[in-house]
């Protein structure tokens, strides 16, 4: 998406906080391009922008278009160490850029790995970068990345609805990494798919909430208001990827403004996905924003909609009339929601408060 010929003044030029974005939907082209000419791998193609073209969605938006786009380059990231820790670190200097201050990332340490969880007996394995190592490479990445762009970055592990196998271990590498920038678990994939017909997604949210791991699920984003309700329910979302579709059951809606659940809104990508198909001035957000809801604003994958957090900002503010005081709003709704130590969070407020000259009290 073009921001050519919007008036600067839109912009939110402050601060600001992210909370719903994939680590491997995040990605320099220019790095996958660099990573598969070191390993040997023929690129998907021979410049950034060239491979940005390639991975531009089109209409009909579909699944499978959509996930065609990750297998153009998840092969050169996927295993591969350098690239693992190169795309953590520049994930931070990217949000540094975009005037972001405290940023959530998430991603499937699964599909980021290309070896199992438990090494083959037998020497069948593709690689040997397990989900554990995966993990740790990727803490490592943002731990540089945030002492050499000052940019606090903590991590969510998406559990991924096709594979309720791989649950059990995304909850114990949460556990394992609580203390090395992993803060929460995610349930992302096709919303589609019965989570309550195979028992591992519930097993490992149960075993979360036991060990005070924060939880956050996708849900309501194309899947119907029975999904959040589920997520909200059985699996004990604090937060809602997305939830769109929340607004269809105004009982639900209801329950969940009551219960000061967040939003995880992506602006661009409801759009780019068709999750959302009307006028983005009267996207759900509107709504949201209406209701004085407990929602953030975030990019989701950036590279696959080729898209900026100021860009989001940037039809919230001229689609939908967003004024810097909502912003203001919604970034302090943010923080509040994140999954930070108490400490840490009163911290990260302070930061916002100071940065936007407001008082605690300072009322919306
Ligand atoms: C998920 N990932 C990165 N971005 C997303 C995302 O859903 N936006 C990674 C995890 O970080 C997983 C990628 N992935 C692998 C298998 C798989 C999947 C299966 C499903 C999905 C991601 N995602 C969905 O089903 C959500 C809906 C809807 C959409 C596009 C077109 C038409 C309808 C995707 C959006
Ligand atoms: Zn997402």
């Amino acid at each position: 998406m073009s921001d050519e010929g919007s008036p600067r003044s839109e912009v939110f030029d402050e601060p600001k906080v992210e909370l719903h974005v994939h680590l491997d939907g995040a990605i320099r082209a220019q790095t996958i391009i660099d990573v598969a000419k070191r390993r040997g791998i023929r690129p998907p193609a021979e410049t950034a922008e060239e491979l940005r073209q390639l991975l531009v969605l089109h209409e009909p938006f579909s699944l499978t278009g959509f996930l065609a786009k990750f297998a153009i380059y998840m092969h050169i990231i996927a295993g591969d160490r350098d690239a693992i820790q190169r795309i953590a670190y520049e994930f931070v200097e990217d949000r540094a850029r975009q005037g972001v201050i405290y940023a959530e990332v998430r991603y499937s340490p699964h599909l980021l790995a290309n070896a199992d969880v438990q090494p083959l007996p037998w020497d069948q394995a593709e690689g040997d970068v397990n989900p554990d190592e995966v993990v740790r490479l990727v803490n490592r990445g943002l731990r540089d990345g945030e002492r050499a762009f000052g940019v606090k970055v903590r991590s969510i592990l998406c559990c991924m609805r096709h594979m309720p196998s791989w649950s059990a271990s995304v909850v114990e590498l949460c556990k394992k990494y609580r203390h090395e920038g992993v803060v929460a678990i995610d349930l992302a994939g096709d919303e589609s798919l019965d989570c309550q017909a195979y028992p591992g997604h519930m097993l490992a949210y149960q075993e979360a909430v036991r060990c005070g791991i924060r939880r956050t699920v996708h849900a309501g984003e194309v899947g119907p208001p029975s999904v959040v309700k589920e997520a909200v329910d059985v699996l004990k979302a604090e937060r809602v990827g997305h939830g769109y579709r929340t607004l269809e059951d105004p009982e639900l809606y209801a329950r969940l403004l009551a219960q000061n659940v967040h939003f995880e809104v992506c602006p661009i990508s409801s759009r780019m996905t068709g999750a959302y198909a009307g006028d983005f001035g009267q996207h759900p957000v509107v709504t949201l924003r209406k209701d004085k809801a407990n929602y953030s604003l975030n990019t989701d994958d950036p590279l696959i909609f080729d898209s900026t957090l100021q860009l989001d900002y940037g039809v919230a503010g001229r689609h939908m009339g967003f004024t810097r005081q909502e912003f203001r709003r919604l970034n302090i709704c943010s923080a509040a929601s994140s999954f930070l130590p108490e400490t840490e969070k009163k911290e990260l407020l302070l930061q916002l408060y100071r940065a936007y000259g407001m008082t605690r009290s300072t009322p919306f």
